[in-house]
């Protein structure tokens, strides 16, 4: 368990932002500015403008396939005929690609004028209506006799011509929005540097559509897989989050019986269940405001249970208790470390890549076009954004796709209530012992806070106290009902704290975590018996600290200071 967050309750609340505020408007391209303003002039003079390419014939595709790297040397004729108004589009050469572009934007009845250096090919595109002009791209002087546009495609199969055109065109419009073709990832950076604002890789753009659409497909058919499974059950499907569940482990909970409740109303009875507490004040205002029906795992209870899901943890045994042989029925997932038994007939989804389970939940509602009440949507929202706190950490597309699907559904009250809830009398106490009992040595903090009830309070005090002068590390601990709990927080980038914590603990409970936070959980019993829980915080820390100070090298400064 050592590569798990935060044991001693996930994100800490740390007044997470508002989730509606809009980032700012970005600042407008001086090039539409100048570009209005000629549209009006032409407007005014012309009165309407005409739409480009409503009824064109079929073009003739094989004649326009030359390869694009003749360049021919004549002198540039004028056009046909003249559209009046601005043009917005420029395609540079019209090989298969260019003219895709052509055909794309034809449909969306965009003005479009097209360039190339072929003589025969500039006849066909005139026979099919389109506004040709023959131009060596290569020459200083290219862009002399055509009319204005405000975004140019330069399209041709060579790089070097492609990026003297880019020179070229910035040079002489240096509001106009480049998309230059590139032919690799040299060609591509000169392309940059010349001044093309998006470089095109046509072989990229391919693999990545077709992985997109191979993607699509997988969703929405493990999606159908997973709600025919849960169709045809009959008796009672136990639900279950990882142990001291955070948001996203308990609204992915709520997902999936979402899901079950609509495959299967009649025949399935579900009940989720976890381990552990829900202590992080956050969290507990999260379960009451949203009402959220969850059970303590009881042996008993798991019995009773026809089928089981694990939801954002890996496997039986994988941060929760459920025994290691246990057969799991559904098993969803995003963590990385997932060490899960693959057994017959089971669903698994793991995706290591997403950065919330409820993100890849989000997915299953929106493929299966199940309900998405107010409390669902509200629960999924914050799930994901505190396991990427707050779209910072491990967050991918995807996440950030499924949060905008969410946000509309979500009720904003409610997630502003969850997320600034009141501080418990317990946390307060726990914080203030923590400040007066806080000992300093070298840069390391160490406060005892003796006995907790609610471990959460220690991550919080934590975190106020690596925020004081001369701290880089700090360790808050103290002691449960049947643990010694340790909550440590870093900012000194030689140190990784999980690490630290995890050779110095690890041998006697679950310990790790990340290079700025970590945290331990001893269970008592490896300390042998002893009644009175302050005095054996008392007579087990020193020791127990004392493997951490060796490991960081405090325990020889001490000897050396004082000597
Ligand atoms: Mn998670």
């Amino acid at each position: 368990m050592k590569a798990f967050f935060d044991l001693t309750g996930g994100p800490s609340g740390k007044n997470p932002q508002k989730c509606r505020k809009s980032s700012d408007p970005k600042p407008e391209k001086n090039a539409s500015a100048f570009f209005n303003r000629t549209n009006e002039s032409h407007r005014k003079r012309e009165g309407v403008i005409l739409p480009a390419f409503t009824s064109r014939h079929p073009p003739d595709k094989e004649s326009l396939n030359y390869p694009e790297s003749d360049i021919f040397c004549t002198m540039p004729q004028e056009a046909p005929f003249e559209q009046p108004g601005p043009v917005k589009y420029c395609i540079f050469g019209c090989g298969t690609n260019g003219y895709n572009i052509i055909l794309e934007l034809a449909k969306e009845h965009e003005r479009v004028i097209v360039v190339d250096k072929d003589e025969t090919r500039v006849r066909h595109l005139r026979d099919q209506k389109f506004d040709a002009y023959q131009r060596d791209i290569t020459s200083s002087d290219f862009l002399l006799g055509l009319p204005q546009f405000e975004i140019a495609f330069i399209m041709t199969g060579d790089g070097d011509v492609n990026h003297a055109a880019v020179l070229t065109i910035r040079k002489r419009y240096p509001g106009v929005q480049i998309v230059a073709r590139s032919t690799d990832p040299v060609n591509g950076q000169k392309l940059t540097a010349a001044g093309a604002d998006y470089v095109l890789y046509p072989q990229e753009v391919v693999a990545r559509q077709a992985i997109l659409q191979v993607k699509k497909q997988h969703a929405s058919r493990i999606s159908q897989r997973l709600f025919t499974l849960l169709a045809g059950w009959e008796g009672t499907l136990g639900i279950i989050t990882h142990k001291n569940p955070d948001p996203d482990a308990i609204s992915s909970a709520m997902a999936l019986a979402e899901i079950a409740k609509q495959a299967n109303a009649k025949t399935l009875v579900i009940r989720i269940f976890y381990e552990g507490n829900i202590g992080h004040q956050e969290n507990r205002t999260f379960v009451n405001l949203l009402d959220i029906k969850m059970e303590h795992l009881t042996a008993d209870a798991l019995e009773k249970c026809t089928y089981l899901a694990l939801v954002d943890c890996s496997g039986p045994g994988a941060n929760n208790d459920v025994p290691p042989q246990t057969k799991i029925h559904i098993i969803i997932d995003h963590h990385r470390e997932g060490k899960h038994v693959a057994t017959q007939n089971s669903f698994v989804d793991i995706r290591p890549g997403v950065g919330a389970t409820a993100s890849i939940m989000t997915q299953y509602l929106q493929e299966l076009d199940v309900p998405v009440d107010k409390r669902v949507a509200t629960a999924l929202l914050y799930g994901i954004r505190t396991d990427t706190k707050e779209f910072k950490r491990n967050v991918t597309p995807q996440d950030l796709s499924y949060a905008g699907f969410l946000l509309p559904l979500t009720d904003a009250d409610l997630l502003d209530k969850i997320m600034s809830p009141s501080m418990s009398q317990e946390t307060l106490d726990v914080i203030g012992k923590a400040i007066h009992e806080r000992k300093i040595q070298s840069g390391y903090l160490f406060a005892n806070v003796g006995y907790v009830m609610n471990r959460d309070a220690l991550p919080q005090a934590a975190d106020l106290l690596i925020t004081l002068e001369g701290v880089n590390t700090a360790l808050v601990y103290g002691i449960t009902d049947n643990a010694i709990v340790i909550s440590a927080r870093n900012r000194d980038i030689r140190l990784h704290i999980g690490n630290a914590l995890s050779e110095a603990f690890g041998d006697m409970g679950d310990a790790g975590g990340h290079p700025n936070m970590a945290a331990a959980t001893l269970p008592l019993h490896y300390f042998g018996k002893v009644e009175d829980k302050a005095r054996l915080l008392e007579i087990v820390i020193e020791p127990v600290l004392k493997k951490f100070r060796d490991l960081v090298g405090l325990e020889n400064e001490g000897k050396k200071n004082g000597a």
